[in-house]
């Protein structure tokens, strides 16, 4: 073991914010885990936070840090570090309430906008499983079961008003559901310098940013999504937000996680997911088209027969509530597609497609996702997802 390092003022050198580094991040890691660490590799691959993994004589820890801007863009697009605040709170919560499917948190610095946890060995993002290897096949029951509890147990379903207020007081529209507001809901739907897409793809995106009809579908799911305080969700689910193992999953990146409508968490993952098949399918990977449709497809049942557990025992009506979450979801899930190809964020399954197959795979995203946003009309998940994954003819 270690002391901590004291400077000559009897300061321990962390007690301000600093952007940790390759070798501070040792040193930090060992003063507040209060165990000897040796050496750390930068695994940032999000793009909002640096991330690194620290290396003991035994064991592994993941470093997450909020810098004061966003990572990828750098000090261009300045943001504060309350998202770290927000995560470990989210985190508590969630993790209170499927205490398995979250990674274990060994410790939180408020001022260093620092999250020490659980090293996931073994375990990569749904995403790249989806890509090639597959792993994952628990996720379906794991993410049901996830989503159906933060929803309803975080909502006016079961709490009671104070109880709801209560919670719902310490998460605010955060910068964050601003960069969700921009990125996902105002940017693809009109010229702006945020967006990034193929030159070859100029026709489709300007039919979908002059289509009335569509930028209004728009506009009326961001006011839904400002304004729906439903749940707690999670914010960001898309594949790359869940880790796999062989038999084990973990939810991560709870940073983007608000007071927000029932459908955005599910409308996300099933257009990802979405995004993964369309990939497959124009590679003709007949085989992994099946294995992606059973994923979407249990999905659902597991959530519905979770939601029907959790209305026996809390006593609320599951044809309400899925009234009231079906229709979103499915505008959601069309946005998403649309701006995974539009937008600045972009779905790796399908940019890593080669030339051929890539055109085909982004016009049935955005084609499918219009469909999605405008005919969203009398739910049923069967024609939900033919739509979000169909070959579209004028291709
Ligand atoms: C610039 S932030 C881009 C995206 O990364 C996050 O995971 C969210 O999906 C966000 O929209
Ligand atoms: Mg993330």
């Amino acid at each position: 073991m270690r002391a901590a390092m004291v400077d000559y003022k009897g300061m321990t050198r962390f007690e301000k914010y600093q952007e940790l580094t390759l070798e501070s991040v040792v040193a930090y890691s060992t003063e507040s885990l209060n165990e000897e660490f040796l050496y750390a590799e930068d695994v940032s691959d999000g793009n909002i936070n640096q991330v690194f993994r620290v290396f003991g004589h035994q064991s592994t820890v993941i470093v997450k840090q909020a810098l004061p801007y966003l990572r990828v863009a750098g000090k261009t697009w300045p943001l504060t570090r309350h998202r770290i605040i927000t995560e470990h709170l989210a985190y508590s919560i969630h993790a209170s309430l499927t205490p398995e499917i979250l990674p274990e948190i060994y410790h939180f610095n408020q001022e260093m906008s620092v999250i020490i946890m659980e090293d996931l060995q073994g375990f990569e993002p749904w995403r790249e499983a989806l890509i090639s290897d597959f792993k994952g096949m628990n996720v379906p029951k794991v993410v049901a079961q996830y989503c159906s509890e933060i929803l309803v147990m975080t909502s006016k379903l079961v709490l009671d008003e104070f109880q709801h207020l209560t919670i719902k007081e310490k998460f605010h529209y955060t910068e964050l559901c601003l960069v969700t507001e921009e990125l996902f809901f105002t940017a693809p739907y009109m010229p702006n310098k945020t967006n990034r897409y193929e030159i070859g793809l100029q026709k489709i995106v300007d039919e979908v940013q002059s289509d009335e009809a569509l930028r209004a579908a728009a506009s009326e799911m961001r006011t839904i999504f400002k304004s729906k305080d439903q749940a707690l969700i999670h914010g960001d689910l898309h594949s790359g937000s869940i880790m796999v193992s062989n038999d084990q999953t973990r939810i991560i990146d709870l940073e983007f996680s608000f007071y927000g409508p029932y459908g955005f968490d599910l409308g996300v993952l099933f257009a990802n997911l979405a995004l993964s098949r369309i990939a497959h399918e124009v590679l003709e990977d007949f085989e992994y088209t099946l294995i992606i449709d059973n994923y979407a497809n249990r999905i659902w049942e597991y959530f519905l027969y979770s939601l029907e557990r959790l209305s026996i025992e809390h006593s609320f009506s599951v044809e309400a509530f899925l009234a009231d979450m079906e229709h979103d979801m499915h505008r959601f899930a069309g946005m998403e597609m649309i701006r995974r190809i539009i937008g600045l964020a972009h779905a790796k399954e399908i940019d890593s497609l080669p030339d051929a197959q890539r055109m085909r795979g982004q016009l049935m995203a955005i084609e499918n996702g219009k469909a999605l946003l405008v005919n969203s009309f009398g739910f049923n998940f069967e024609r939900f997802w033919k739509t979000a994954t169909r070959e579209v003819n004028k291709i």
